[in-house]
């Protein structure tokens, strides 16, 4: 499959001063945010919407293991039907057979009509496999931090401290009581497509809400105040950060949907929240 082409296109981010991590007035479920000042040392290019697919020249982790998580409010009673497992500590993700990129919610369901929504079920290994094969990187988590923040300072979200200004809504989220009822205010209960929501300063759409994104950084509770300058990271972990939170995410449970705020999964890891965009950088 071609790769959607307006994900080629690219906004070209200079060199400026980032903060990583902000106090989001959120309690503990802040912690991990951290806070530091570091200067983004390089300029990078950034895909402008997350939409981009897997490469076709490689089978996704999802496809070879087989299963892929996925929300449970989205599956038809069939496929929930044929599952008996779930994750005690979530139990609204069951592991989905069949489920992958070109199947968000199982066998019984297909992508046809969601060529611009973002690319969901692949696992940091198969988004570094896309991205390698495009030429291109996934970016860091620093980077992503510095794209999402769209040339505002010290602002909550993408386009700043107010989540819905003049009662529109900004980013595909979860209205409603999570996970029982998601009334879909904004329009969409699952994904929408990538530019229905207004892009950021620098051009970028999504980079909170609809899908999670994957960084190259692997996860540690805090940032490192000694990497100043175009930080990446620790050199080796369990996990990979992943930035933006999702079309699931809602204040009481995943207020995620902040340019500081993180999460973390194992590379192997996919689900039908979770995709990527690819960076790359300026020439
Ligand atoms: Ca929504
Ligand atoms: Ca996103």
């Amino acid at each position: 499959m071609a790769a959607h082409s307006a994900a080629l296109q690219a906004a070209v981010l200079a060199v400026g001063l980032l903060l990583v991590g902000a106090d989001c007035g959120c309690g503990s479920t802040s912690r991990e945010d951290g806070a530091h000042s570091h200067k983004q040392g390089a300029a990078f290019r950034y895909s402008r919407e997350a939409n981009e697919p897997p490469a076709s020249v490689q089978r996704s982790g999802a496809e070879k293991f087989g299963d892929s998580f996925v929300f449970e409010g989205l599956l038809s009673e069939e496929v929930k039907n044929g599952i008996d497992q779930a994750v005690a500590a979530a139990p609204w993700w069951l592991p989905v057979k069949e489920a992958d990129w070109r199947h968000p919610e199982g066998p019984d369901s297909d992508i046809s009509q969601r060529m611009d929504h973002p690319v969901l079920h692949v696992s940091w290994n198969d988004a570094v496999a896309f991205c390698t094969w495009a030429g291109k990187r996934l970016p860091t988590e620093a980077e992503w931090e510095y794209a999402c923040r769209g040339g505002l300072e010290n602002r909550i979200f993408p386009w700043g401290n107010k989540l819905e200004p003049k009662g529109q809504h900004f980013a595909n989220l979860w209205q409603g009581d999570f996970p029982y009822t998601n009334t879909g205010e904004d329009g969409y209960v699952k994904t929408s497509p990538v530019t229905v929501f207004p892009a950021n300063g620098y051009g970028l759409y999504n980079m909170v809400g609809n899908a999670w994104e994957w960084t190259a950084d692997w996860w540690t509770t805090q940032h490192s105040a000694e990497e100043v300058h175009n930080p990446r990271g620790p050199s080796l972990g369990k996990d990979k950060v992943k930035k933006g939170g999702s079309y699931m995410c809602h204040k009481s449970y995943c207020y995620r949907y902040r340019c500081a705020a993180r999460s973390q999964n194992t590379p192997d890891s996919s689900a039908s929240n979770l995709g990527f965009r690819c960076a790359a950088d300026a020439r």
